[in-house]
């Protein structure tokens, strides 16, 4: 793949930027550029600024990145590339390096030849970004002299100009973006190290640096990580699958190229019994999958299919294999390059070029067909998982029909722990799935029965991450919370997609105590929605109430804090004489100890609560948090616990 970019003239200078057009557009429509103006339109312009960088790497001329936030919210990218090109570029009077800043598209990179191989969702370049930010700097060393220029929301605040000499090279571009724009001015942490993690693997050999200067840590350092990845796509499969029992030694590796596609896979088996298939289009996460996924599939299925024929191991199986039954406990990365990718889908993350299935499928069932003939041990174990999960699928679908027979299609009634709302319409009706019958109590009075229901929950659910399919239905917490909702299984492993027609909710609200054990039930409930609801998650269905932690009391004054923070600062407001141990503090262990009054007033009245959403940020980082927090593995999770004590990767 980087054979395109070796052609290109080693000395790329400013003639070569094609001008498409200008930047009042960006500003005018920023959606249209970046996909929205929230938090993930906010991280596209640390990614748009990472990609060129990444570009230069893959171009073989750079290999260091560093990323920083800084306190005010602004972002640094620095590498150690050729640098932007600094020279006079005729047909716009100006210099290339305004004109890569200025001008959309113009990045050098958009010939017709070539493609961009790294590159955000929209592919916009760095001039997209300086519109958008109320302050840009940019910083190039190149040919022994440093230039600098300044822009104010896109506008130059004067031509390119020397400032100095050195012997570096690369990149610097600092920006801060424009508040009147985005929604949300504050970076995540999590949310920009799971993507230059995710980069790292992607892009082997690159090594990226992130720091965070708003957050100093014990040590007097600014919290920070370095991602870098030899191995690539094989090292990723082996870091998704760190907490599970891995059932071959090495990731089975894949590379090949078809009809000028590069194809990359790698994947491996584990003991668990779901499948997670993640999978990248020129380095954009194709979370609808697509037509990649398609022919990674379809060989998969052919190829194994026919070994384990050929092998006879399947001779005495009485039940039919099925495609799904070669995915189970698959973990699989698949990286593709495409030159004009066509996005489809919801959240245009799928996709749709046709001819890609076709070279997937060479790629994959070439090689994977020899991997088997020469690995027949290996081969031997993989046929083996195979036949147990056409049988376990069997029990699966047994118990299913049975559950589903019983409880949604004839008619078995809604649960009897149901407190069930009056109406039902369900846009405006809200389930609140809540910890134990002592505060599903409070919360059944203290509700709004018009439009909230209310299901407690009987302790710990069962931990779907280590149960196979046909358990879950054994547990009488799932059937309840299955048929409260209203819907029908559909499992992640099966291609149908979980029918949401007859969901009683568009609220599902999980409210559990602020301590260990209520963030673990949490956990648990989300796990069963991550794998055998995930649909609920992606159309927005499911939020975390927050109940407060603390009560401060001082006379009649009564007042709700939710953080440590908040807690001390209204402690100081309320001892308006400076006594502060004259404010009574109750610390909310759990939510049994609120009245059901005070349970509306706080965490359950629309019209005053805070409740979050459950995003998914990433498929594999969510798949790897679950793992590991639901797995067989004590301590990779008890140091998560330690560490966060709060959903990090999920993003909520
Ligand atoms: C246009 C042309 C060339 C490089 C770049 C842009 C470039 C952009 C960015 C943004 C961040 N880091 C960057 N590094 C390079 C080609 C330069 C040449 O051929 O010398």
């Amino acid at each position: 793949m980087s054979e395109e970019k070796a052609n290109k003239p080693a000395n790329y200078g400013a003639g070569n930027i094609q001008v498409l057009e200008g930047l009042e557009a960006v500003r005018k429509r920023p959606a249209m550029y970046i996909g929205d103006v929230g938090v993930k339109g906010l991280h596209h312009l640390i990614w748009e600024v990472v990609d060129n960088s990444i570009d230069e790497a893959l171009a073989g001329h750079c290999d260091t990145i560093h990323v920083t936030v800084n306190t005010d919210n602004s972002i640094t990218v620095e590498d150690n590339g050729r640098g932007i090109p600094t020279d006079w570029h005729e047909k716009e009077q100006k210099s290339a390096l305004e004109v890569v800043l200025t001008v959309l598209h113009a990045g050098g990179k958009f010939d017709k030849d070539t493609y961009k191989v790294s590159g955000g969702l929209h592919g916009v370049g760095v001039s997209c970004v300086n519109a958008l930010s109320t302050d840009l700097k940019a910083t190039v060393y190149r040919d022994g002299v440093i230039t600098e220029q300044e822009f104010k929301i896109g506008v130059p605040q004067y031509p390119a100009k020397q400032v100095g000499t050195t012997d570096k090279r690369g990149t610097m571009i600092h920006f801060k973006p424009d508040a009147s724009i985005f929604t949300h001015t504050e970076f995540k942490y999590e949310t920009i190290a799971n993507r230059l993690r995710e980069m790292a693997f992607l892009n082997a050999g690159i090594r990226i640096f992130l720091k965070d200067l708003r957050e100093i840590e014990e040590d007097g350092n600014a919290r920070s990580d370095e991602f870098f990845s030899e191995g690539g796509l094989v090292e990723f499969v082996q870091y998704l699958d760190n907490t599970r029992e891995k059932i071959i030694e090495e990731p089975i590796y894949i590379e090949g190229e078809f009809n000028s596609v590069p194809v990359q896979v790698a994947m491996n088996y584990n003991t668990s019994y779901s499948e997670n298939v993640v999978s990248y289009v020129n380095t954009i996460n194709t979370y609808e999958g697509g037509t990649h996924v398609t022919g990674f599939r379809r060989a998969l299925t052919r190829t194994l299919k026919s070994y384990a024929d050929k092998s006879g191991m399947l001779d005495k199986l009485k039940i039919d294999v099925s495609g799904d039954d070669f995915r189970e406990g698959l973990t699989a990365v698949i990286s593709v390059k495409v030159a004009e990718p066509q996005f489809e889908g919801q959240t245009k993350t799928k996709l749709g070029n046709s001819d890609v299935v076709g070279a997937v499928d060479s790629a994959v069932s070439d090689t994977l067909q020899s991997w088997l003939e020469e690995h027949p041990k290996e081969a031997k174990i993989i046929v083996g998982k195979v036949i147990l999960a056409a049988q376990a699928r069997h029990a699966a679908r047994k118990a299913r029909e049975m559950v589903q027979r019983k409880n949604v299609l004839g008619g078995g009634g809604l649960p009897g722990k149901l407190a069930d709302c009056a109406n039902s319409d369900p846009s405006i009706c809200e389930l609140y799935l809540v910890e134990g019958d002592s505060a599903g109590g409070s919360a059944k009075q203290g509700r709004d029965r018009d439009f909230q229901a209310i299901l407690p929950l009987k302790g710990k659910i069962l931990n779907v991450e280590k149960a196979h399919e046909h358990k879950i239905y054994d547990n009488d917490e799932i059937k309840n919370i299955l048929t409260a909702l209203g819907v029908k299984f559909g499992t992640v492993n099966d291609d149908k997609e979980l029918d949401l027609s007859n969901l009683r909710y568009h609220k599902i609200i999980i409210m559990t105590d602020a301590d260990i054990d209520g963030s673990h039930i949490r956990t648990l409930i989300l796990t069963l929605f991550f794998r055998y609801m995930r649909s609920l998650i992606e159309n927005g269905y499911v939020y975390i109430a927050l109940p407060p932690l603390y009560l401060l009391k001082r006379g009649k004054d009564e007042r709700y804090c939710w953080t440590e923070e908040e807690r001390q600062q209204l402690t100081k407001e309320m001892a308006k004489d400076g006594k502060e141990d004259s404010v009574g503090i109750q610390r909310y262990k759990g939510l049994g100890e609120m009245n059901p009054e005070q349970l509306w007033t706080t965490t359950m009245d629309p019209s005053v609560r805070t409740i979050k959403q459950v995003t998914i940020d990433s498929a594999a980082e969510a798949d790897h948090l679950f793992s590991m927090l639901m797995g067989d593995e004590v301590a990779p999770r008890r140091e998560f616990i330690e560490k966060n004590a709060k959903y990090a990767k999920i993003d909520t």
